[in-house]
C-alpha cells in the first residue's frame, strides 16, 4: 500500500470537472506522458467521488483510473463510486429492495449525469465498476490516514481483519442492502459520515435541493454543547436549532478523533472559503468544485503538523460546459 516515507499529493472530490482537475495537476508540476498524468517524484492519491454531478465524468474517470494503473496515483472509494455498485447490484433476497441501492426519483438524480455520460460507452462503464471494487474504503499508512467522510475505528478495526486491505467485495455490498448490518453502517459511516437527526420531526432543504431530516456533524469536537457547535456542513441550522443544547445521549453518540492521532484527510463536506485545515491532524479537501468552488490538493511531504500554506487549488469560476 502507499509507502509512509514518499511524498503525496491529496486531492478532493473531482465529480466529473476533468478539465479542472488537469489544470490542477498542471499546477502541480504534472504531464501528460503516455497518455499518463505523471510527476518525476511525487503520487497523486484521490480521496473518492470521481463521478456524478459534473460535465466529463468519463474523462475524469480515465485520467485518474489511468494513473492508478500506471502506479502514478491512488484512490479510495466514495460515496458516489459506492451508490454507483449499488445501482448495479441486486440486494440480498428478503431485504425487500431490488438493487441495494434503489433506483428511486431521487437516487436517479444524483447519478443521472454519470449514466447519461457513459451510456455510448458501456464497456467503459463496466470497466469502471470492475475498478470501483479495487478502491479501498480506508487506507492507514501508519503517519498519515484518509478515508472519504469519517474515520471510525470502531468499525474499521473489524473492517481490516476481514479486509485488511481495505478492499471490499460483491458480497459485502450486497450485504450493505440490510439495514444496520455491519456492511450498511461501514459505507454509510465511512462514506457519509456522522449526522443527527434535526429535533421536532424538522427537515431542511439544501444547496442541492435535496430535502434532509437528519445534519452532517463534526467527529472531532472534544466538547460541544449544542447543535450548533457540531453542525458541518454548507446549510446553517436555523438559529433556534443552532442554540438547541445535546443530550447526554446525544453527545455520547458524537465520535472523536483524537488530536494526537495520526494526520487524516477526507473529501465530501463541500467546505467553502480559503483551504486550510480544520485542527492540526485534519484536513477535508473537498470545497465543492462542481459548484464553482475549488478543486484542492494538499502537498504532504514529511511534516507531522499539517501546514496551512500547502494547500494547492484551482478556483472554478465558471461552469465547465459540457462536450
Ligand atoms: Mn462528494
Amino acid at each position: 500500500m502507499l509507502d509512509p516515507s514518499r511524498r503525496y499529493d491529496l486531492i478532493g472530490d473531482v465529480h466529473g470537472c476533468a478539465h479542472t482537475l488537469e489544470h490542477l495537476l498542471d499546477t502541480l508540476g504534472y504531464r501528460r506522458q503516455g497518455g499518463v498524468w505523471r510527476h518525476p517524484q511525487r503520487q497523486a492519491v484521490f480521496l473518492g467521488d470521481i463521478i456524478d454531478r459534473g460535465p466529463r465524468i468519463r474523462e475524469a474517470l480515465h485520467i485518474v483510473h489511468d494513473m492508478v494503473e500506471a502506479g502514478e496515483a491512488w484512490c479510495i472509494m466514495g460515496n458516489h463510486e459506492f451508490n454507483a455498485l449499488g445501482w448495479v447490484t441486486p440486494a440480498l433476497p428478503g431485504s425487500g429492495k431490488a438493487h441495494v441501492r434503489e433506483h428511486t426519483p431521487r437516487h436517479l438524480r444524483l447519478i443521472e449525469a454519470t449514466l447519461d455520460q457513459v451510456a455510448q460507452h458501456p464497456k467503459d462503464w463496466q470497466d469502471f465498476l470492475g475498478w470501483f471494487y479495487q478502491l479501498p474504503l480506508f487506507v492507514d499508512a501508519g503517519r498519515f490516514r484518509l478515508v472519504h467522510a469519517c474515520w471510525d475505528s470502531t468499525l474499521i478495526g473489524p473492517l481490516r481483519q476481514a479486509f485488511p486491505d481495505g478492499r471490499v467485495d460483491q458480497h459485502f455490498v450486497q450485504a450493505s442492502s440490510v439495514p444496520n448490518s455491519f456492511a450498511a453502517n461501514v459505507f454509510d459511516r465511512l462514506l457519509r459520515g456522522t449526522d443527527m437527526r434535526l429535533p421536532d420531526g424538522m427537515a431542511i432543504t439544501g444547496g442541492d435541493g435535496l430535502t434532509r431530516a437528519f445534519f452532517r456533524t463534526k467527529f472531532w469536537e472534544d466538547d460541544p454543547q449544542t447543535y450548533g457547535d457540531v453542525v458541518f456542513q454548507p446549510d446553517a441550522l436555523p438559529d433556534a436549532v443552532a442554540r438547541t443544547p445535546l443530550s447526554a445521549r446525544e453527545k455520547q453518540s458524537l465520535l472523536r478523533y483524537g488530536a494526537d492521532e495520526p494526520l487524516l484527510f477526507v473529501g465530501h463536506y463541500w467546505r467553502s472559503g480559503r483551504p486550510a485545515p480544520i485542527r492540526p491532524n485534519l484536513a477535508c479537501l473537498d470545497y465543492s468544485a462542481v459548484l464553482y468552488g475549488k478543486l484542492v490538493a494538499y502537498r504532504l511531504d514529511d511534516e507531522q503538523v499539517l501546514d496551512p500554506r500547502k494547500f494547492v487549488w484551482v478556483d472554478v469560476t465558471r461552469p465547465e460546459h459540457r462536450p
